[in-house]
């Protein structure tokens, strides 16, 4: 029995870089999470008979939103809900399901990176047919949506059983639970070469962190690669993580580093993320930056299987280092900077202009589904180390030693008061004509602006997505307002010096950033206008 339900709008359903992120608490308002897919699902055009794809991280609420968001798709008329069995299906699995299936969209049910649990943080995004983020159009629609609400449709019956593989009928909908690695690991099988990871002798630990690659990793790479059982760590996805944030950076899998940074280190140490779209790349003894990850990724790519025809172009977001740009004028390809998100790579890579992308936030993906993917980072990491037979380490110091070197870190204001994260950002914004010219220490900016992107495939223009402050011979300093936080405001500040090759390349990071850093707190007053002396994260 469909029952439609009257409700009435909440204030705050605008999705962010990636859906709607929130607290718990918030989300377990009554009705709070059944506005938003209704929301959705009012936007999505025809959609009687079409096939949905739903699966979530495996945090807490996971279930109970899993159990509502089928029920309700009934009652929208899906033909067919694909949900991944328990509950699971990684970012980038999800988006493979939908590309697969032939589905015309997914709800994906994740906060990332961010902690979970009953007092952490929830969301929900919604990808459409081609596999990737609802473009800003989509979005827009969604939110409008949101705050006109009035009522929302659910089939009144017992939560399905997501745990058992097989189909169920709900209404006149089938609901299809589906194991949730099988195809995406069957798409890494096509995409590398496991025969040659599987007999390079290369050692590896990996940290699922708890989160959702767990299943994924196991199955790839102790069941399928061979590696020793264990070598996964963290393999169980847990609902609120261990009560740590599975955020793959320095400080939050700092284990692992500590572990890569030991004598007795393995060959190669990776984790990822709540959502499984992240990776974190360390060699023994050397950590790889993101934006250096996705260079030496898109200058050796052709050495797996699924890239051996080279790449057709590179795409990174425009706070991501300009180390990608060296490798694609090497080997004479387009690169495109975007906007911080995942969501403005789709049409680039749909239409085929790019195969590789990446963001500095730990996102690299392909041409393969339309997120990234961190554990096909990870593969094709080991691929190119299996067929080159060389170390990380090796990969990098010859990497720089052909393009230079761009030192980069991000600095992260977490938590800081709305208003006064808005005066920064329009304060600095306002000031953008006087600074080319001006001097800070031996640093002179040649170029200032506030980003704004123009789709080149379908002309859609987003504008004030970040500060860009370039000073002569290549260093720079960006800063912008995160769009994933749950409380407060997140101020991210990205720096970057790039070395030519022939100079510095193997100086410590926080040196040589230490005259931008400088800058950047005089250029945007962030310890007078945060009253922060220190970021709350580097990375
Ligand atoms: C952050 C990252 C961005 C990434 C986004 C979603 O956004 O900076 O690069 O695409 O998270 O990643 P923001 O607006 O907070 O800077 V995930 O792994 O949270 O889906
Ligand atoms: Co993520």
């Amino acid at each position: 029995m469909i029952h439609a339900v009257a409700t009435r709008p909440f204030a705050d359903q605008k999705p962010g870089t990636s859906g709607l992120r929130k607290k718990v608490k918030i989300f377990q308002q009554p009705h709070y999470a059944e506005n938003f897919i209704q929301s959705v699902f009012d936007v999505v055009p025809e959609k009687e008979g079409a096939t949905l794809v739903i699966g979530g991280d495996g945090r807490f609420l996971n279930r109970e939103v899993i159990g509502k968001a089928i029920r309700m798709a009934a009652a929208a008329g899906f033909g067919r809900v694909i949900v991944g069995q328990g509950g699971i299906l990684s970012t980038p699995a999800a988006s493979n399901l939908i590309r697969e299936r032939g589905a015309i969209g997914g709800l994906v049910l994740s906060a990332s990176h961010n902690p979970g649990g009953p007092d952490e943080d929830f969301g929900i995004k919604y990808n459409v047919g081609n596999g990737g983020p609802a473009p800003e159009k989509v979005t827009a629609a969604i939110y409008a949506r949101t705050t006109e609400i009035d009522h929302f449709a659910i089939f009144e019956a017992p939560d399905v059983d997501i745990d058992t593989l097989g189909e169920t009928q709900l209404a006149d909908t089938i609901v299809e639970v589906v194991d949730p690695v099988a195809s995406y690991a069957a798409l890494m099988e096509r995409l590398f070469d496991f025969g040659a990871i599987r007999s390079s002798g290369l050692s590896v630990a990996f940290d699922a962190m708890s989160a959702v690659t767990g299943p994924y990793a196991t199955e790839i790479l102790e069941r399928r690669l061979g590696f020793a059982p264990g070598r996964v760590r963290n393999g169980t996805p847990l609902e609120d993580f261990g009560g740590h944030h599975p955020d793959p950076n320095l400080v939050h899998a700092r284990a692992l580093y500590d572990l890569m940074m030991s004598p007795g280190a393995p060959d190669f140490g990776a984790a990822s993320d709540g959502d499984g779209d992240r990776n974190l790349i360390i060699g023994r003894g050397i950590f790889i930056t993101p934006s250096d990850s996705l260079a030496m990724l898109a200058a050796n790519a052709h050495l797996a299987p699924g890239y051996a025809e080279g790449l057709k172009g590179i795409a990174r977001s425009m706070p991501t280092s300009a180390a990608a740009d060296r490798v694609a004028a090497a080997l004479g390809i387009p690169c495109y900077e975007t906007p911080t998100g995942w969501k403005f790579f789709g049409n680039l890579l749909d239409a085929g202009r790019v195969t590789i992308c990446g963001e500095e936030s730990a996102g690299t993906g392909s041409d393969h589904v339309r997120e990234k993917d961190g554990l096909w980072a990870v593969l094709l990491w080991l691929n190119i180390l299996a067929a080159t037979g060389k170390s990380v380490k090796q990969i990098a110091t010859e990497h720089w030693a052909r393009f230079g070197r761009n030192y980069y870190a991000r600095h992260d204001y977490e938590g800081v008061e709305s208003n006064a994260a808005d005066a920064l950002m329009g304060g600095l914004r306002d000031r953008l004509a006087q600074l080319p010219g001006q001097a800070f220490g031996t640093l002179t900016v040649e170029a200032a602006d506030d980003f704004a992107y123009e789709d080149p495939t379908d002309g859609s223009i987003s504008s004030q997505q970040g500060v860009r402050v370039l000073f002569q011979g290549g260093s720079r300093v960006v800063f912008r307002l995160s769009g994933t936080g749950t409380s407060g405001a997140t101020l991210r500040v990205y720096l970057e010096r790039y070395e030519p090759a022939g100079g510095r390349l193997d100086a410590d990071t926080t040196e040589m950033l230490a005259e931008i850093a400088a800058a950047a707190d005089q250029i945007a007053q962030i310890r007078k206008l945060t009253g922060r002396t220190a970021p709350d994260v580097v990375t």
